[in-house]
């Protein structure tokens, strides 16, 4: 049986991560697949961490990575990953705790993974994908990002930014010996980079995003500001290294 950790990060996701999980474990338990929920919360104020010790008592397949204090989505991830790895599953995944990435659409990330990608990248600006309910603002600011990572990188994958990914067990191992410059929304972007550059097979798979359905987001001017800046270092870095 294929197994799966699912690894969210959280901050100030209670209402949220309460109803995801359970939900999370039953569709991959109906689609068959051996499934862990991994959480890495940054000590929420709001008793996040609290709520999944609770959630964690009766189920030993949902599991609590705290951390001190809020340190940045993609350390969570890192952290999360290098975690979940001591049991050796044969897929990683990473969502959001905000259910805009939908349950339902995990078994067809999963399965492209399990069929012949190395990482399934779920897609919004693929045909079949698209956002939900999301501001004109919110609109802009992801395809302004990803026009930039298009134009700055080089990249040709559509949705460059996007949280909700399917790993093989190699890339997430690869990744850790990786020295990873970025530990906010940039890790999306710095992580595609490193699995093209590496020549991991990536595959977008199609999904509609949905606006958070409560809590508030964490994604500030200054993370756009830090990210934009990012694509530039890993250009010059890139240059230096190998050309363009
Ligand atoms: N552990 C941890 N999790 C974080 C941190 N920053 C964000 N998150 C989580 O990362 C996920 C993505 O953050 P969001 O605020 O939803 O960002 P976003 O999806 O770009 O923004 P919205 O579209 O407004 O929801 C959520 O599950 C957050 O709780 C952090 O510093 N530490
Ligand atoms: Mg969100």
């Amino acid at each position: 049986m294929t197994s799966v950790v699912v690894v969210i990060p959280t901050y100030n996701e209670k209402e949220n991560i309460v109803d995801l999980i359970p939900k999370v474990r039953s569709v991959l338990s109906d689609a068959g697949y051996e499934n862990h929920v991994l959480i890495v919360d940054d000590s929420s104020p709001d008793g996040t961490g609290e709520a999944v010790h609770e959630l964690s008592r009766t189920d030993s397949s949902i599991h609590l990575l705290t951390r001190s204090e809020k340190k940045g989505l993609g350390s969570a991830y890192l952290d999360g990953f290098k975690y979940a790895l001591q049991s050796k599953p044969d897929i990683l995944v990473q969502m959001d705790a905000d259910f805009s990435h939908p349950p339902e659409s995990l078994p067809t990330l999963i399965k492209a993974v399990h069929d012949e990608a190395d990482v399934a990248i779920g897609s919004r600006y693929v045909e079949g994908g698209g956002t939900e309910g999301w501001s004109k603002y919110r609109q802009l600011v992801s395809s302004v990002a990803n026009v930039l990572v298009h134009l700055i990188l080089g990249l040709k994958t559509k949705d460059t930014t996007t949280g909700f990914r399917a790993l093989r067990r190699s890339v997430a191992d690869a990744l850790q010996n990786y020295r990873l410059s970025s530990s906010g929304y940039d890790y999306q972007v710095e992580t595609l980079y490193f699995y093209l550059k590496q020549g991991f097979k990536v595959r977008e798979v199609p999904f509609t995003y949905r606006r958070r359905i409560s809590g508030e987001t964490k994604l500030s001017v200054g993370e756009i500001f830090h990210f934009t800046w990012t694509l530039l270092r890993l250009r010059l870095k890139g240059l230096r290294s190998s050309g363009p």
